[in-house]
């Protein structure tokens, strides 16, 4: 469990607890789905949230991802916090026209092994992979130009460990394939995404590969919208908005792979705070959830309304 003072975080049995009841609330617009299973077979559940959520209907669809990470836990209740806030406030005119206009995907733990480990001892870990063998950098491990760069180690004992493939994390490969099956006649429906993690407060945007702004798989009229909708969400969030290559170079990253594969507009944000000593920054105290969560909320509006654009 949490440590005392950080009982507002919701452990996975939590999470998973969450998301059930904000579909038993919520039954017409909310409904759970699975992405897969981790390495040590836990559940990657994602929550779909749309009027007539039954249906596949024809409108643009958005992915929010978190806690890849292990120790970003900062990032699950983010995604908790877009949940409920498109299910709770419904009768909110605004909420109500972005849940009847687009297909909300919310994967709220894409790591869940590794942030079961991280906190069942009743200790914090500082643990950041997942828990295959010495563990895989999950944010290293996708398929878009998989290991290309020199930003991922292929050093099984080293935190930005890549993996023996591109897709060796179960967890991975379950995004890609939940990704995938939202290509419906050919044309992918997730238009928009964010990936959560902590810290620094940053809106980073792809690639991540290289530090060339326009390069393969990216015109300098992507390039400029990217610069543009990420600038426009950190206006509201105060968060610094930049290229993620100007952070350090990746290879195998989540947006590498969103944009380089399927042309979504998909971004990295990184959460509170914006600095701190070292592994402190990951465990900021419950206290903090409710405000630092709510900070994003005209960012993900924006998400939502590029979504269809
Ligand atoms: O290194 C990462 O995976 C992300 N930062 S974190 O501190 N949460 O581990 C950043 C990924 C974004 N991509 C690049 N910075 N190139
Ligand atoms: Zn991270």
């Amino acid at each position: 469990d949490f440590p005392p003072g950080d009982e507002a975080y919701h452990t996975y049995d939590e999470m998973v607890a969450e998301l059930d009841k904000t579909v038993a609330d919520h039954p017409d617009i909310a409904a759970k789905v699975s992405a897969g299973k981790s390495f040590e077979g836990r559940d990657i559940p994602v929550l779909k949230v749309s009027d007539n959520v039954a249906t596949d209907e024809d409108e643009p669809e958005v992915l929010f991802d978190c806690n890849q990470h292990a120790r970003e836990h900062l990032t699950t209740e983010m995604c908790l916090h877009v949940a409920q806030r498109f299910t709770d406030n419904y009768a909110d005119p605004a909420v109500k026209d972005s849940v009847d206009n687009r297909e909300i995907w919310i994967i709220p733990s894409v790591n869940p092994d590794g942030s079961s480990f991280d906190v069942e001892s009743g200790e914090y870990q500082g643990w950041r992979k997942n828990r295959q063998d010495q563990g895989t950098d999950t944010n290293r491990n996708w398929g878009h130009k998989w290991g290309c760069c020199g930003g991922s180690s292929d050093d099984p004992a080293d935190e930005t460990y890549r993996g023996t493939a591109a897709w060796s994390a179960p967890e991975t490969a379950a995004m890609r394939d939940f990704i995938d099956s939202r290509v419906v006649g050919g044309t992918q429906q997730i238009k928009a995404a964010v990936d959560f993690h902590t810290y620094s407060e940053l809106v980073l945007w792809p690639f991540g590969h290289t530090s060339d702004d326009v390069t393969e798989g990216m015109t300098q009229q992507e390039y400029d919208r990217f610069a543009k909708v990420g600038t426009e969400m950190a206006q509201t969030n105060g968060y610094t908005p930049q290229q993620s290559s100007d952070l350090y170079i990746t290879d195998g990253d989540s947006l590498d792979w969103m944009w380089g594969q399927h042309k979504i507009l998909a971004f990295t944000f990184e959460m509170y705070p914006s600095s701190s000593g070292g592994l402190d920054g990951f465990y900021p105290p419950g206290d903090v959830i409710e405000r630092e969560t709510a900070r994003n909320d005209a960012a993900v509006d924006i998400l939502l309304r590029e979504a269809g654009a």
